[in-house]
C-alpha cells in the first residue's frame, strides 16, 4: 500500500490526532541501509545498517516529530508555531507550518547554520531571526514567547514531538523483527535519543519485538555536557546541528542511556569529518557531519574491541548531507580546471 507518513502509519502508538488534522508531507519510511564495506573497516564482524534519516521531506529525522506537533497544533486550533534550531527543526517547521497554512517563527544563532537549512526556512516563508548568540539562548527566548503568547513551541520540549519520533525506532524492529544489540545516535539537544528508546521499550511492551538496544549517544568534544556533567557556556563543533551546549532532555538522554546499558560519549570534530568522509566514499551516503558522530562513536569503539562479531548495530544517519554544501567542499579534493582540449582530459585521467 502506498505510505501515508508516520501518523497513518503507526497512529495508534501516538496521542489520537483525527484524521482531518492530519499534517503530513508523507514523512518516515526511510532505508536501513547494510553497510558491509563500512562494517569491515570499522567493525569487523558484526552487522551494520544505517537508518538513513537525510531522507524525509526535508532531509531530517525532525519531520517525523514535527508531523505530530503541527497536526497537534492545528487539531488544537493554534495558528503558529515557533521554535529555536541549529537548523534541521527549523527547516521542519516551516515546512510543515506551510502545509498547514500556519505561521513559523524561528531563531537561529546567527552565522552557525548550515545553509541548506536556512534556505529551507526562508523559502518556505518562516519569519527567521537570527540571534547573537547560540542555540540554548535561542531556546530560552522561545520557551519564554510560547509560555506567554498565543503561539506553539515545537522544539523537542513539546511531547507530540518525541512521540512522532518513537516511529523510526518501530520502523527499525519491523524490517530486522527485532531491535538490534546496539543503536548509535548523534545527541544534541537530546529528544532523538529519547524518542528512540521511548519507541523500543513501547514496541516490545506492545510485544512487536523481544530485545531491548543498547543506546549509544555521542556528543561533539566541544559540545558535549552531558559527557562532562555541566553545561557547556560555549558550545563549539563543525558539526553545528549538535553544537548545544545544554540540552533540553538531559535526564531523559542519562535514563536512556542507564535503563538501556549504553553509553554517552564524544568524539572530536576530526573524527566526526574522517566518519563523514569514510561513510560517503566506503558506501556512497551522504550525510551531514552532525550525523557522522555515530559513525566515528563506532570507529571509536572498533578500535576498543567492543563490539562482537554477529553483533547487529543500526547507526542513525540523521540528515542528509546536501544540508550542508560548505563543509562536504572543504572536505574533499578541488575540481580540476582545464581548458576544453582532449589532451588535458586524458593526461588528467591518466590514460
Ligand atoms: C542532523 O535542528 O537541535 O539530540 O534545532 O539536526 O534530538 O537534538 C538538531 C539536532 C542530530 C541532534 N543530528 O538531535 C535543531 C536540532 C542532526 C540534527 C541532532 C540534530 P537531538
Amino acid at each position: 500500500m502506498h505510505w501515508q507518513g508516520v501518523i497513518r502509519h503507526y497512529g495508534r502508538f501516538f496521542t489520537f490526532v483525527p484524521d482531518e488534522a492530519v499534517i503530513t508531507l508523507l514523512e518516515g519510511n526511510t532505508p536501513l541501509i547494510p553497510a558491509p564495506a563500512l562494517a569491515r573497516r570499522i567493525a569487523p564482524g558484526t552487522e551494520l545498517y544505517l537508518k538513513y534519516e537525510g531522507l524525509n521531506p526535508t532531509g531530517s529525522f525532525k519531520d517525523r516529530g514535527m508531523t505530530m506537533a503541527v497536526s497537534k497544533a492545528k487539531a488544537d486550533g493554534s495558528d503558529s508555531v515557533i521554535c529555536a534550531s541549529t537548523g534541521n527543526t527549523s527547516a521542519s517547521a516551516a515546512a510543515y507550518a506551510a502545509r498547514a497554512g500556519m505561521k513559523a517563527f524561528v531563531l537561529i544563532p546567527e552565522g552557525k547554520i548550515a545553509l541548506g537549512k536556512l534556505s529551507q526556512a526562508m523559502i518556505h516563508g518562516a519569519q527567521v531571526l537570527q540571534v547573537l548568540g547560540n542555540f540554548d539562548d535561542a531556546l530560552s527566548l522561545v520557551k519564554e514567547v510560547s509560555s506567554k503568547y498565543p503561539v506553539t513551541l515545537v522544539n523537542s520540549l513539546n511531547p507530540y514531538r518525541i512521540e512522532g519520533q518513537k516511529s523510526a525506532a518501530f520502523e527499525i524492529v519491523d524490517a530486522l523483527g527485532d531491535a538490534p544489540d546496539y543503536h548509535i545516535l548523534p545527541v544534541g539537544n537530546a529528544g532523538n535519543i529519547t524518542a528512540y528508546w521511548a519507541g523500543y521499550k513501547e514496541y516490545r511492551a506492545a510485544g512487536k519485538s523481544k530485545r531491548l538496544p543498547a543506546m549509544l549517544g555521542w556528543q561533539a568534544e566541544g559540545a558535549a555536557p552531558i559527557v562532562r556533567g555541566a553545561p557547556v557556556a560555549k558550545p563549539e563543533t563543525v558539526a553545528t546541528a549538535i553544537r548545544i551546549g545544554n540540552p533540553a532532555s538531559w535526564k531523559q538522554a542519562e535514563a536512556a542511556r542507564d535503563e538501556s546499558g549504553g553509553l554517552i560519549r564524544m568524539v572530536s570534530d576530526a573524527e566526526i569529518l574522517e566518519a563523514y568522509k569514510m561513510v560517503a566514499e566506503t558506501e556512497g551516503i551522504f550525510c551531514e557531519p552532525a550525523s557522522a558522530a555515530s559513525i566515528a562513536g563506532v570507529i571509536k569503539l572498533g578500535t576498543e574491541r567492543f563490539f562482537q562479531a554477529g553483533q547487529r548495530l543500526v547507526c542513525t544517519l540523521t540528515g542528509h548531507g546536501l544540508k550542508d554544501p560548505d563543509n562536504a567542499i572543504a572536505q574533499s579534493v578541488a575540481p580540476v580546471t582545464i581548458p576544453p582540449v582532449l589532451g588535458d582530459v586524458l593526461r588528467i585521467l591518466g590514460f
